[in-house]
């Protein structure tokens, strides 16, 4: 009976299964995140050791300072008509592939790079994976100018609302555009089309965490090895 991987090895088997994906002279997104990570770990070293060429961009300032590490040289998502492939993770996934993103704080620019993308991969461990999600919050970006009325029909609403705080601090948590980010917690979703619009019609609303149908392989790291999933 072999250990039990752990969690970050589940992630680095699908960072590590997602690279072959990535092929000479394609412009490439750069999903964000702790599994994610592990993919441009290993694409760094492709393009360091095999002399890789692509394009790529990424979707937060903290893919950027990776990328830059790295050296994997990068170009502004206007710099390129589109992209031929976007890598990235997720929070929670459900069986129609619907997810949650945004654990990170990164879910605007991630879901602007998806809809470049001609193809779009999610690598997760497979805890990520549920019957229905919703029980991981949904982080929704907000306009800082009003904010609280925005959080007060949030929970008119009954969505349970949070404020998310920066890391060690009880200062408003920042995203890349400046933006606040407020979780709601509507608990298991029966109804993912209807809350997605329900959230990005509501005035100061920028963006929210839900992808809906966005996403054509999934590639999801299991004891046994990579499962690969075209949607
Ligand atoms: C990213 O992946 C974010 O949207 C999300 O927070 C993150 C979570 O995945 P991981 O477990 O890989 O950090 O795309």
């Amino acid at each position: 009976m072999g250990v039990k991987m752990t969690q970050d090895e589940l992630k680095k088997m699908v960072g590590l299964a997602a690279l072959p994906f990535i092929k000479p002279g394609m412009k490439i997104g750069l999903g964000t995140g702790s599994t994610v990570k592990h993919l441009v770990d290993g694409l760094g070293k492709r393009m360091r050791e095999e002399g890789l060429q692509v394009t790529c961009v990424t979707t937060s300032s903290i893919t950027t300072r990776q990328a830059n590490e790295l050296g994997i040289p990068l170009v502004g998502l206007d710099d390129v008509d589109h992209l031929d492939l976007t890598i990235d993770g997720a929070d929670q996934v459900d069986e129609n592939f619907n997810g949650i993103k945004g654990g990170g704080g990164s879910m605007l620019w991630e879901k602007i790079v998806n809809t470049a993308s001609d193809q779009n991969i999610w690598i997760v461990d497979e805890s990520k994976l549920t019957e229905r999600i919703g029980s991981f919050g949904v982080p929704v970006e907000i306009v800082p100018y009003g904010a609280s009325h925005v959080f007060r029909r949030l929970e008119q609403k009954g969505l349970k609302p949070t404020w998310r705080l920066a890391k060690d601090s009880d200062q408003l948590y920042r995203t890349d555009e400046n933006n606040v980010i407020i979780d709601v917690h509507p608990g298991p979703i029966d109804d993912v089309n209807a809350l997605d619009q329900e959230l990005i019609n509501m005035v100061g609303v920028v963006e929210h965490g839900l992808f809906i149908q966005r996403i054509n392989d999934i590639i999801i790291g299991r004891e046994q090895g990579p499962e690969t999933i075209h949607v």
